[in-house]
Formats: structure tokens, sequence, C-alpha cells
């Protein structure tokens, strides 16, 4: 079975309002046809790949459609203290709800610039809460899922960037991809490089013939293993988390049961 989707980048607010060019710096392919009535795999039929290369996962995902992706640099974090955001705060924008522990931060560097020296995209990093205290070393976990047209959605792809992932030994930083029963479809942990490194990490669904299908409804990143200024064990940063446009789950007709 396949279904269609429409995936106009005009319906997105942020590319209108100037994100465009950071949009496709962030990683996303010239479309090879138009986004409007991409055929995607019915998810039951895909499996998932994990990529490190994003040029190969941008192969993966060749031709088909284009990706959406949340750089955070809408956020105003030129301060110095890191900026809360909203965990809805992409949702109708972007169809994507990002949940940190207890809330989710926008900063250029978390007050360490040895280990976040410059972003992925722009000048801003994302990072989970809640913010360290005297008893409590803070948030490095981060849930995202996908929500459209009233129903949770699933997406075909999803990668992001974890920045300064470089102290493995005092927490390993990971990503999984789960499916529409919380199962772990794909899962990396462990993955590290030198200090202030940047590294690119996505997840392809695709069926036997190598289409994308959007099997992927919940994503659980953990990045380092405590606030990312607290500078005491593994500090890790987030940014342009990318995926394919989310397809509601609920679609009478297209998906069957719809349940
Ligand atoms: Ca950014
Ligand atoms: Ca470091
Ligand atoms: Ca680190």
């Amino acid at each position: 079975m396949h279904f269609t989707v429409s995936c106009t980048v005009a319906r997105w607010p942020l590319a209108a309002a100037g994100l465009l060019p950071a949009l496709l710096l962030g990683g996303c392919p010239a479309p090879a046809g138009p986004c409007d009535g991409a055929e995607f795999a019915d998810p039951a039929a895909v499996s998932v790949e994990a990529f490190f290369d994003r040029e190969e996962f941008e192969l993966a995902l060749a031709g088909f459609s284009c990706l959406v992706t949340v750089d955070f640099e809408d956020v105003d974090a030129s301060g110095p203290e890191p900026v809360g955001i909203e965990s809805d705060r992409y949702l109708e924008s972007h169809f994507v709800r990002i949940e940190g522990d207890g809330s989710q931060y926008v900063h250029p560097d978390f007050g360490l610039p040895d280990d976040f020296p410059e972003a992925p995209s722009g000048t801003n990093l994302f990072a989970p809460g809640p913010v360290a205290t005297s008893t409590d070393s803070g948030g490095f976990e981060t849930s995202v899922t996908f929500e459209r047209d009233g129903s949770i959605a699933g997406v075909a792809s999803f990668s992001v960037v974890f920045v300064d992932a470089d102290r493995p030994e005092q927490g390993e930083s990971s990503l999984a991809v789960l499916g529409q029963d919380g199962g772990v479809l794909g899962e990396e942990s462990g993955f590290f490089a030198g200090n202030a490194s940047q590294i690119f990490l996505g997840f392809v669904a695709t069926d036997a013939e190598g289409r994308p299908g959007p099997a992927i409804y919940e994503v659980e990143i953990v990045s380092g293993s405590e606030w990312v200024g607290l500078d005491e064990a593994e500090d890790v940063a987030l940014d342009d988390m990318s995926f394919l446009d989310p397809v509601p789950r609920a679609t009478p007709g297209v998906l069957g049961s719809g349940d």
C-alpha cells in the first residue's frame, strides 16, 4: 500500500520568514521532483537503517520529498543565559513536539565556549532541561514526537547533530527511533569524537524497494549525562533536528484501520 502527502515548503512560516537558507544548509537535498504527491511506502513494510554519514543519509532519501529542519535559529538567545522554549514551539510550523526531561533550552554555547565554539547551523544549539541545581545535575534526555491534523504522526526519517560528545566514559549519548507500538525500531549509542566535534546521526525507514515509509512515531535522544552547562561530567548539545514530512496516523481510507 502506498499513500501520498503534500509537503510544499511554503506551508512552513519559518521558511517564509527567511529561514529557508538555514533549512537548506541544514541538509535538505534539492528535491528531484515536486513534493506534492510524494508516495510513501506502507509503514508496516519498512525496516530502519542508521547513517552517520550525511551524504549517504541524503542518498537514501534522494528524489523523495524534502527534509524539514528545526535549527533553533528563530530563538533570540543572544544574551548570556540559555533561553527556555515551550515543547510545542514547532508544533504548528513543523508538526513536531520537542520535550526535554522537564524543559527545553536554546543558547549558542551554554556558557562553555571551548566545548561549543560553533553550531552546526547558524549560532543556536538546543539542550534539554532542567538546568542543574546544587542538588540535581539536570536534564539530558529529549523526546521528539509528531502531531498533525489532530493525530499523532509518523516520519520516514529523523536526524540530529550531537555537539561535543567527547566523554563517553562519563555518559553515553544515544538516539533511538520507536514505532507506532512504542517498540524500538533502531538505536545507536556510545558514539563519540573529539572536543567540540559535531556528529551527524540519522535513521531512515524504507521498504524493500528503498522507498521511505513513515514508521517512526517517537525519537528518544540522550545527550550526555547532565545539564549541558554544568561542566562536571559529559556535556552534549544538539542541533538541526530534520525529518521527512510527518504523516498523520489516522487517515481514513489511507492507512486502513486508522486506529
Ligand atoms: Ca542551529
Ligand atoms: Ca568537550
Ligand atoms: Ca562533552
